[in-house]
């Protein structure tokens, strides 16, 4: 049984109702999942891949469908704004998204889906974290990402893509494998509704599908655009997005729906200031709503990525906590957050814009581990001359480097803005 032609929308409600039947009948389930920060990129190449996947899936499919899944709590979909604001435009909101509140209970998870019923693609990374990888690790059969390779998915994937590529935004290269069966799925123009319509109603399924198009394009074109920085980042847009861009934003330009009013800046500006409106988050939930774990050769390494830079993060803290001076009530908040944590290594990645228009980084390193200690300073100085560390102040005139036995502490001026988390965390990774 092929999933029939559907809205967004349509198709999530679908998806949701399936998951649980399959879990509550034992039946077999592709799960199509993102990385566990749960950005904009992984929410949208799950829901892309699953929506068109589903309608148009390979001969010998596991299942009849494939459900995406984001990898966060339901809860922490709040944290998120501009997921909410991408929502309005596929007409779609946070009540329509699978999280993980929507698969069984850690605990009794491996009994209600065992792994057996279930495949897995990854989108967006190419390991699987945590305790879903321990437990589903082996039933990963297929995988689109832009990472560097981890080499954990097997080099045969049979009916599902194996596919890890330079690009700026995943979603770039989920577009660029689905866009056949998405155009064969439009030409065919067959909605659940059109098999029976009349001959004088096609053209309103038609506009009705166009719709359903340039909605699912919406999704998919956000991500691109937030990675790219409307496509103007030259140090990562590739090819991958530039089609993707060109090819969605027909899709969207096709409705004549969207076509009059659909400005690509105005879209980008919007879902990208959205995404900066953070200043009413507590300090703890903007640390952890761009957070990635790595547990490597017996070290925990953690890196949260902020849109705002620490002396707004400083502000926060000492709002937050009223008695301490800023950088004492911002430090003692971050320790906390990692030692909540466990971890040997925590890292801090800004970014922001200068009073004069730049885009700027910076990079706090925190180490709290004998091991954790050495790693921190081999990057440090290995990597200083690639990341183009330079000397930081806060706004009271701190430093914040610590050289110590309990630990070790500096902040950079990251002068080689386009290195991003996906080559710090390498970087981090190889010095353990
Ligand atoms: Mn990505």
């Amino acid at each position: 049984m092929t999933v029939p032609r559907n809205s967004l929308r349509g198709f999530l409600a679908q998806a949701r109702s399936a998951l649980r039947g399959a879990i509550e009948t034992s039946q077999k389930v592709t799960i199509v999942i993102g990385n566990e920060s749960a950005d904009l990129d992984s929410m949208t190449c799950s829901i892309l891949y699953a929506y068109i996947r589903s309608m148009a899936p390979p001969r010998n499919a596991f299942s009849p469908i494939y459900i995406p899944i984001t990898n966060i709590p339901k809860s922490d979909v709040q944290l998120r704004p501009e997921f909410l604001e991408l929502f309005k435009h596929a007409n779609i909101n946070s009540t329509h998204l699978l999280t993980l509140d929507d698969l069984p209970e850690l605990s009794a998870i491996k009994s209600k889906l065992p792994p057996q019923n279930t495949k897995w693609v990854l989108v967006d990374h190419n390991a699987l974290q945590g305790q879903l990888g321990k437990i589903y690790g082996d039933r990963v059969e297929g995988v689109i990402d832009h990472h560097d390779e981890e080499g954990k998915v097997p080099t045969e994937t049979g009916d599902e893509p194996r596919v890890v590529e330079k690009s700026g935004s995943c979603t770039s290269l989920v577009t660029e494998y689905l866009r056949p069966s998405w155009d064969l799925l439009s030409g065919l123009g067959m909605s659940s509704g059109a098999a029976h319509a009349q001959n004088d109603s096609l053209s309103d399924d038609d506009a009705v599908i166009k719709t359903w198009d340039a909605q699912a394009a919406q999704l998919g074109l956000a991500s691109i655009l937030i990675d790219t920085a409307n496509l103007q980042d030259k140090s990562k847009t590739t090819g991958h997005d530039q089609e993707a861009v060109e090819y969605l934003e027909a899709r969207i330009l096709s409705c004549p729906k969207f076509a009059a009013s659909f400005d690509r800046t105005k879209f980008y500006e919007q879902i990208d200031s959205a995404k900066k409106d953070i200043g009413g988050m507590r300090l703890e939930d903007i640390l952890r709503k761009d957070y990635k774990l790595w547990n490597d050769k017996g070290q925990k390494l953690g890196i949260s990525s902020v849109v705002k830079n620490i002396e707004f993060l400083r502000k926060k803290a000492a709002g937050e906590a009223n008695t301490a001076t800023a950088d004492d009530a911002f430090l003692v908040a971050l320790q906390r957050f990692a030692t909540e944590r466990e971890l040997d290594l925590y890292s801090l990645m800004t970014t922001s814009t200068s009073a004069e228009g730049h885009f700027q980084r910076e990079l706090l390193v925190w180490a709290f581990s004998e091991a954790g200690i050495a790693t921190a300073k081999k990057v440090a100085t290995e990597s200083s001359d690639e990341l183009g560390l330079e000397g930081w102040q806060s706004g009271e005139g701190k430093c914040y480097d610590h050289d110590g036995k309990e630990y070790w502490r500096n902040v950079w001026w990251q002068r080689q803005v386009q290195h991003s988390r996906k080559r710090v965390a390498p970087l981090l990774r190889e010095a353990m």
